[in-house]
């Protein structure tokens, strides 16, 4: 690891020649080799959500500067250890294999753990990783707090970390960049959709499923929804609740909220997984999930997208878990001594019926 340090060092000052010669052309090929598309924006959380509200407001994302493509020789034999949430969801399904894949693809010996959500376990993980001395560090935090400690013990160590998926509240100096959706904009994308919706509707009763508490998806999805229907006196939350990004919590929480609550019109699960539990709730309690009760959801993974096609889904709004290709294209130009964008935001689209019929065929995950 040593010789391969140093290895690195020689080629990161020929690297950084040719990135600034390369110019715009490398950017071209890093947005057609990634298979969802980013943009660059500044460091802060503040930052980010100013950008949601205006790119909400216009309709489309932000554009910035991106990745530099992948650099063969920096990762091929890298060690790179990689701490996963767990395996909640079908989100974190295609999230794992993208990052497996890429991981082969450029030949890098991918230490890769899982947490099983539990915070505790991946601090561990990543301790782990400290004391191999891995070239790099990635994770997706489970939540959003509480990573200071062991972030100052990798940057004490020299060993660089770059976030995927979820941030952590910590200072940015920390890490190198973070690549990500934008979870508060995902979360104003399905209020602007049932403020449409509900256009005709004196009163709109609302639960929400919540996802895993303290995790950064769970945090601004839930503002982004606030920021647009907050305070709008025409939507009652009667009840919100974490079903922690299962199909089962999704389905366990819906059966306590539907034998509370008679007279639910709307559900807004803060992912597909958990709307997918709540149809076999609905379902069960002889009402017809789409219909009686709609349904907005985020992810637009296969078995939401199959949901929504059949009309038991009424909107999806996308998230991206195809992130293998950035984080090699981070790793790549970190190992490489290069200075990249301090946060990569992951361009999403959203799905109705028709939408979601026509885009099944070709969808990837
Ligand atoms: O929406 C959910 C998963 O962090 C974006 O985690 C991810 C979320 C995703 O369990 O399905």
């Amino acid at each position: 690891m040593v010789t391969r340090k140093l290895a690195v060092l020689a080629a990161a000052a020929a690297a950084a020649i040719a990135l600034t010669a390369c110019g715009s052309s490398a950017t071209t090929a890093s947005s057609s080799t990634s298979e969802a598309a980013t943009s660059a924006a500044s460091s802060s959380k503040a930052a980010t959500s100013s950008a949601s509200a205006s790119s909400a407001a216009s309709g489309s994302a932000e554009a910035g500067g991106e990745l530099p493509p992948v650099d063969p020789a920096m990762l091929d034999g890298a060690v790179i250890g990689f701490a996963q949430v767990g395996s909640e969801s079908g989100w974190r399904s295609a999230n794992t294999d993208s990052i497996k894949s890429s991981a082969e693809q450029y030949k890098v010996d991918l230490q890769f753990t899982s947490a099983e959500g539990d915070q505790a376990k991946q601090i561990s993980s990543i301790k782990t990783f400290i004391t191999q001395g891995v070239d790099l560090i990635a994770f997706s935090p489970v939540v959003e707090t509480g990573w200071d400690a062991v972030l100052q013990e990798a940057k004490a160590a020299d060993i660089p970390v770059v976030l995927t998926d979820r941030s952590v509240d910590s200072d940015p100096s920390l890490y190198k960049t973070f690549i990500g959706s934008d979870f508060i904009l995902e979360g104003e994308k399905a209020a602007t959709w049932a403020q449409k919706e509900f256009a005709d509707a004196d009163k709109v009763n609302m639960v929400v499923l919540e996802g895993t508490t303290g995790s950064a998806p769970a945090n601004d999805r839930a503002t982004g929804w606030a920021n647009v229907l907050g305070s709008d006196a025409k939507f009652t939350t009667l009840a919100s609740q974490t079903g922690d990004f299962t199909r089962d919590g999704g389905k366990k929480v819906m059966e306590g909220f539907l034998a509370t609550y008679p007279d639910i019109d709307l559900v807004y699960a803060h992912n597909d997984d958990m709307g997918l539990g709540a149809i076999e709730a609905i379902e069960a309690a002889g009402k017809v999930p789409g219909k009686d009760i709609k349904i907005v959801t985020i992810d637009a993974v296969k078995a939401g997208m199959e949901a929504l096609a059949a009309g038991k889904i009424n909107f999806i709004v996308e998230c991206s878990p195809l992130l293998g290709e950035q984080l090699f294209q981070a790793s790549s130009a970190v190992l490489a001594g290069q200075e990249i964008p301090a946060r990569v935001v992951t361009i999403e689209t959203t799905f109705d019926q028709q939408q979601a019929i026509e885009a099944l065929p070709t969808r990837l995950y």
